[in-house]
Formats: structure tokens, sequence, C-alpha cells
């Protein structure tokens, strides 16, 4: 195993046990409003501190982005984007849907990724060139031909209500042509479930690099393809994300573009 990706999994590891504890007792967990519909809470920002020192212990020479913390500046070679809480939302309301998402950019291209749900002690790896694992089990994304019948995961823009509008009809058109749709709230973990082929596709509009950087990934190294609405590759730029096996993503794109 890459010794970046090693040092990667212990800290979502201590991070992903510090938030699930406070999940499971009463402790306040003091919950702010950043703005609309979005919440963090002082576990967000101490789990997002225990990922970074964790990391820096090996590498303290190294660059990071978080979301709580924002830039902490370093080798602009090695860059960790971090999200210690994806799915927030789901964190603060008691819903047990929600993870740690840990990616590795080197030389400006992702390297290594981590997404570890502690509720359910599932740990999705991957390592470029190296493919995608859940628990030591090898990932590969379904290879379903069209839409139809499909399972796919997707969320609306809650921080953003003025583009609700748009999303409304994108997700109507899309689901006139597929089986289903959940909205989970978590972007992380809805690419972790089509790398793990537990959903078709995805694709989402709102979402922040700390997002999907490590989904991405998976999705990758799993056979998949992740692009934006366009089905050009600036999704971290545009944040919007389309991810599945390449005849999805295109079928998707054909409807969202
Ligand atoms: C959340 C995403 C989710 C999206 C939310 C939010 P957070 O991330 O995982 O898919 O619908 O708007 O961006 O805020 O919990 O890290």
């Amino acid at each position: 195993m890459h010794p970046m990706l090693n040092i990667a999994i212990r800290a979502a590891r201590s991070a992903g046990d510090f938030i699930a504890r406070s999940f499971e007792s009463d402790v306040d967990i003091k919950a702010e409003k950043k703005g609309d519909n979005d919440y963090v809470t002082k576990i967000d920002r101490e789990a997002e501190q225990i990922i970074i020192n964790k990391i820096k212990q090996s590498y303290p020479e190294h660059s990071f982005v978080g979301e709580e913390s924002g830039i902490t500046e370093g080798s602009e070679d090695f860059k960790w984007v971090i999200d210690p809480i994806d799915g927030t939302t789901n964190f603060v309301m008691g819903v047990p849907h929600f993870c740690v998402s840990i990616a590795l950019f080197y030389k400006g291209k992702l390297d290594q990724a981590v997404v570890f749900d502690p509720i359910r002690s599932e740990l999705f790896t991957a390592s470029k060139g190296k493919g995608a694992q859940m628990n030591n089990y090898r990932l590969r994304v379904n290879q379903s031909k069209e839409l139809t019948g499909t399972l796919l995961g997707s969320g609306f823009p809650y921080k953003k209500k003025e583009n609700s509008v748009e999303a409304i009809e994108r997700f109507g058109k899309v689901y006139e042509k597929c089986g289903d749709i959940r909205c989970s709230g978590s972007a992380a973990l809805d690419m972790a479930y089509v790398a793990a082929g537990r959903l078709d596709g995805y694709w989402e509009k709102g979402i922040k690099p700390w997002d999907i950087a490590a989904g991405e990934l998976l999705v990758k190294e799993a056979g998949g393809l992740v692009t934006d609405f366009a089905g050009g590759h600036d999704h971290l730029k545009k944040e919007e994300a389309v991810a599945g096996n390449p005849k999805i993503v295109q079928s998707l794109v054909k409807i969202l573009k």
C-alpha cells in the first residue's frame, strides 16, 4: 500500500471514530449556521484538526485545503483536500449517513483517496493506477448500458435555493428516463456507491471540491468516468459533477448540458 494512503486511512479512522462517538453520545455538538441551510459543528472542526495533525506528523511540508479551516500553505506538489464530515446536515439531524473524505493531489493530479463511513465501518480507498476497494473488496462500476431502470444519486442546491427551479427541471428530465433517484445528503458517499455498483450514476450541482475529490478517484479507479454537465473536465471549478460508467455519463450529459 502507498505510504500516503496508509497515513490517510489512519487519519480517517481516528477522525471517524471521534465523529461516531460524538454522534452516538449526547455531547453538545454546537451546531452553527454558516449560511442558509448550511451548518458547521465543533465536531467538524475538531475532526478536521485530527486529520491534518495526523498527516502533518508524517508530512509536515505538505499543503492542505479543508472545508472548515481553509488553506494551510505548504508544498504545492502534495495537496490534501479534506471534508471532515461530508453530510453535515445528516450528522446534525441524527441521520446516520455521513463520512470522512480525504483526497491527495500530487502535482495537481488526484493520487490517493479515502472515504470512510464511521457508522457502517465502510472504508473506501483508491490509489491512482492501482484500482479502488471497499474493506479490501475490489470495486467495479455497474455496466448498465442505458438509463432505463437505473438507480441514480443526486441532491438539491439547498444552500442556494435560487437555483432550485433549474435543479427541479433537470431532476424531472432525468427522472423520466431512469428507474429511481436517491438524495442521500452526502456527495462523497454517493460517488463511493457509484464506484461500488450500489448506484448506477450520480449528478449534482453546487458541490465543492472537498465533497467530490476523493469520490472522483474511487469512481475512476473502479472503471467509471467523472465529468461536468457538458461532458468536460472542469467539474471541480464549475462545482458540478456527473459520475458513472461512460455510457451512463454520456446519457446524463445529453440531458444535463
Ligand atoms: C454536502 C454534500 C451534498 C450536498 C450538500 C452539501 P457537506 O456536503 O455532500 O451532496 O447535497 O449541499 O454540499 O456540506 O455536508 O460537506
